[in-house]
């Protein structure tokens, strides 16, 4: 009997080790799954192909918080013209958007933290090195031009840095 109880306690125990060792198979597939998940964002990334570059933008705003364009693209080693009109009606005090080019690795939610609090700078912290180019803080029907060179090949953001704006106000701005 001692025997037929030894030999049922060690089947238990073989179940309950090979069950362990499934569930770390599984585990084992599905995070493969997680590592393949970005291959299947990458046709997105070729959308970009359709859109042309161009060195000379105009980008407007509205008073619903928008841009009329999410991904800019402009050829390197040039010149780049941005013309930046809003058409909404609102004052810029409580509906200004500005244009913000960041340098690459800058944090949009850090920066427009900071920007937030520069009031007296129309938004755009004093003495910033997070900054390429910008333009001056615009309100309902009001224009601004801006002219920079492009830096150098790669992707950059741009976002609105009123307050609060850049979760929505925010695009990519690629140099080819
Ligand atoms: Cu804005």
């Amino acid at each position: 009997m001692k025997l037929l109880k030894l030999t049922v306690l060690l089947i238990f125990l073989f179940a309950i080790l090979s069950c362990g060792g499934n569930e770390k198979k599984k585990e084992e597939s599905s995070s493969k799954k997680k590592i393949e998940t970005p291959k299947q964002i990458e046709p997105k990334v070729d959308l970009y192909s359709d859109i042309e570059a161009s060195n000379d933008i105009l980008l407007t705003s509205n008073d619903a918080s928008k841009y009329s364009k999410e991904i800019l693209k402009v050829e390197g080693g040039k010149k780049v013209k941005i013309t930046f009109k809003h058409t909404g009606k609102m004052n810029k005090k409580v509906m200004g958007h500005n244009f913000v080019l960041l340098k690459k690795g800058v944090s949009m939610a850090s920066f427009g933290k900071e920007a937030a609090k520069a009031v007296s700078n129309e938004y755009i912290p004093e003495n910033t090195q997070d900054v390429i180019a910008h333009t001056k803080l615009i309100g309902g029907g009001e224009e601004t031009t801006i002219e920079f060179d492009a830096p150098e090949a790669g992707t950059y953001r741009f976002i609105c840095s009123f307050p609060g704006h850049y979760a929505a106000m925010k695009g990519k701005f690629i140099v080819i």
